[in-house]
């Protein structure tokens, strides 16, 4: 492969770089792709969708993840044979970079969200390209297509695959997982979701054989008994609301999640739900884990979640989703969260 076509940064609304790539995807290579640690919907759903195209090109495909994807994501077509760092020795992990012609990421803007991928990832000298909705602070691929206006990387590779005229080659399996992508990182058309281009995507979409029902089906409404209730317990006892910070967060302990035989996945979207009550425009998850708080923050309008969450809690994100973490107990945590809360209080009460 000719690295040296391979520089600089794609945009859809410009021609330059356009003509390269595809050049070098007529091609048969052997592709690697990787997306984000505790995967996502999105991070699923973008690779598989972009591995379903690559294989109907002819290329060799593998998509790596730091660890498993949530149950509720299982069924997407290709799933089952994503591999998962966590379960292959170190040996076997870094034959798939070394024997790599090209490294893709999809959905994440720091080397740092692979968890356990990060130093491959570093090493790695293969030409890489990265395609995500996130602002990107660090350049770390030679290649990058990044749009943060986006509510999805499943969005953006379906742009992609569209922008070097591959669209005929998106089959319903890779139309369902790329949908997959867009609803859910969209919570269901929600959020990040007010522009009409995306309403195009998703029309393209089903046309090409998108299971729509059969995603909301799966990714909403196969809760077991468990998440359920632990839904019901993180609301009715779980919850705290801070009406003079516009704000809430709902706090689960090791014990809570143990309580409730917690499975990976379970408590996704659950940070969603204060954000519902009148009048409430912050809300956090907080759950305890081994070694660390992890923090789950949504915003509404303009309060910047990923600010508030590079600030105090080791995070980022977009305005409205972040994620963070905390070193330290829950308690302590909390405590910090709460503090941090006096000096956004004026920004909190400027949203309308
Ligand atoms: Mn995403």
């Amino acid at each position: 492969m000719q690295n040296e076509l391979f520089h600089g940064k794609l945009d859809f609304n410009l021609e330059s770089g356009w003509q390269e790539v595809r050049a070098l995807f007529v091609i048969p290579h052997k592709v690697l792709i990787l997306t984000h640690k505790n995967p996502d919907g999105d991070a699923i759903g973008s690779a598989l969708g972009l591995k379903w195209v690559l294989l109907k090109l002819g290329h060799t495909v593998d998509i790596i993840i730091p660890d498993d994807a949530p149950s509720f994501l299982i069924w997407l077509p290709g799933h089952n044979e994503v591999i998962v760092k966590g379960r292959k020795s170190d040996q076997s992990i870094s034959r798939y970079f070394d024997e790599c012609e090209l490294v893709i990421c999809s959905d994440f803007n720091t080397p740092e969200r692979l968890g356990s991928l990060e130093e491959s990832l570093r090493k790695c000298v293969k030409p890489k390209l990265l395609i995500d909705h996130h602002p990107v602070y660090e350049q770390f691929t030679d290649v990058q297509l990044i749009d943060p206006q986006k509510g999805s990387a499943s969005e953006m590779v379906f742009l992609f695959l569209e922008k070097l005229l591959f669209t005929e080659l998106i089959g319903p399996e890779a139309a369902t997982c790329l949908l997959a992508g867009i609803m859910t990182d969209t919570v269901g058309l929600k959020v990040a979701s007010s522009y009409p281009e995306i309403y195009e995507t998703v029309a393209k979409l089903i046309r090409l054989g998108a299971d729509k029902d059969r995603i909301y089906f799966e990714v909403y409404n196969m809760f077991s008994t468990d998440r359920m209730r632990l839904l019901g317990y993180s609301l009715e006892q779980n919850m705290k609301v801070l009406p003079e910070f516009r704000a809430a967060y709902i706090a689960l302990s090791k014990n809570d999640l143990k309580n409730f035989r917690h499975k990976k996945g379970d408590t996704e979207g659950f940070v969603n739900y204060p954000l519902s009550i009148a009048n409430v425009i912050f809300s956090v998850l907080f759950t305890e884990q081994t070694d660390h708080i992890k923090l789950s923050l949504r915003s509404r309008g303009n309060f910047p979640a990923n600010e508030f969450a590079k600030k105090y809690f080791n995070g980022g994100g977009h305005r409205n989703a972040a994620g963070g973490r905390y070193s330290g107990t829950l308690q302590e945590a909390i405590g910090q969260f709460e503090s941090a809360l006096i000096d956004y209080k004026e920004l909190l009460h400027a949203e309308s």
